[in-house]
């Protein structure tokens, strides 16, 4: 018999990166959402490592939040570096899944895995590809992808940059602010939006993908509001017009027959904003489709 393959959870209960309250319950309505035996039950060896520390945000007042799009910087700053320390420390071989919490913890996530030249999907209606000069809110999980790039503030891109940006692919989007539009073209990423989603369907952009990013390992970070509001109402920032339920599956299966998957992130669950917790249990789901769940 092989050795069976392990996967380690790992939770990061922070907001303090969003506009508003309540992804910092995103792990726990995950974990509730039975994230572990649904994996088991794939044949995978689970061990939950618990969360990563966050400040309360209550403890923190408004003292985090300075005028120009600096939002809580050094506090999220800590907790994604604790983050990436963690996914360093993980032994050779394990599958981690992290556990959101607002986007600004993929600034650890991915720089904690990326040992090695890695390719990055980012599924997500929006890019988060923004700077503090470029963003309109501030918000910093509006600009981790841009930091793991090497664009933004010093005391982020310092810590986490990480991929080369022609090895990033975001698939899903359909919210861009104008800086970030601009940015993305300057930085060469490669961008499938809904409209392509529409025109080529999600096989062909599955398999495009596979192929950009041809030989490496990958890291797939999923924010749930890629998801069509009406499958995912629990978001902070919900934009019209997702992916469908058997197209978000349908592209978690065809990145799992690849072989290459090596770390997920699940973030922007919104517990407070949820129907009966089904925009975890959605998320569980296509957990289990990315580890290889298969219909037949
Ligand atoms: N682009 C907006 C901003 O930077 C919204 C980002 N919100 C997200 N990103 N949920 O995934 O503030
Ligand atoms: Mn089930
Ligand atoms: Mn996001
Ligand atoms: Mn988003």
């Amino acid at each position: 018999m092989p050795p069976m393959e392990r996967v380690a959870i790992l939770g990061v209960p922070m907001d303090l990166g969003a506009g508003r309250r309540g992804v910092d319950m995103g792990p726990s309505a995950l974990r509730y959402a039975r994230l572990a035996e649904e994996l088991e039950a794939l044949g995978l060896a689970v061990e939950d490592l618990g969360d990563v520390r966050v400040p309360v945000a209550e403890t923190l007042r408004r003292k985090g939040l300075r005028p120009s799009g600096e939002n809580y910087l050094e506090e999220i700053r800590q907790a994604a570096l604790e983050l990436k320390e963690r996914l360093r420390s993980l032994p050779e071989g394990v599958f981690p899944i992290v556990l959101g919490g607002d986007h600004s913890l993929s600034m650890g996530s991915v720089s904690g895995v990326a040992r090695e030249p890695l390719g990055v999907v980012w599924v997500d209606a929006h890019a988060d590809f923004n700077t503090p000069e470029t963003s309109p809110s501030g918000n910093i999980h509006g600009m981790p992808l841009a930091v793991l790039c090497g664009l933004g503030h010093p005391r982020l891109t310092e810590a986490f940059q990480a991929v080369d940006p022609k090895r990033v692919v975001l698939v899903g989007v359909r919210s861009l602010d104008a800086g970030e539009r601009r940015l993305l073209r300057e930085m060469g990423v490669t961008v499938y939006t809904m409209h392509e989603v529409d025109r080529l369907g999600v096989a062909r952009i599955a398999e495009e993908v596979l192929e950009r990013l041809s030989g490496l390992p990958l890291h797939v970070s999923l924010d749930a509001d890629v998801l069509d509001p009406t499958l995912a109402p629990g978001v902070g920032t919900p934009v019209p017009g997702g992916l469908s339920y058997r197209e978000a599956h349908l592209l978690m299966e065809i990145l799992a027959q690849s072989g290459r998957v090596r770390s997920l992130d699940l973030v922007e669950v919104n517990p407070i904003l949820d129907e009966r917790n089904r925009t975890a249990e959605m998320m569980v789901g296509l957990a289990s489709s990315l580890l290889g769940k298969r219909i037949l």
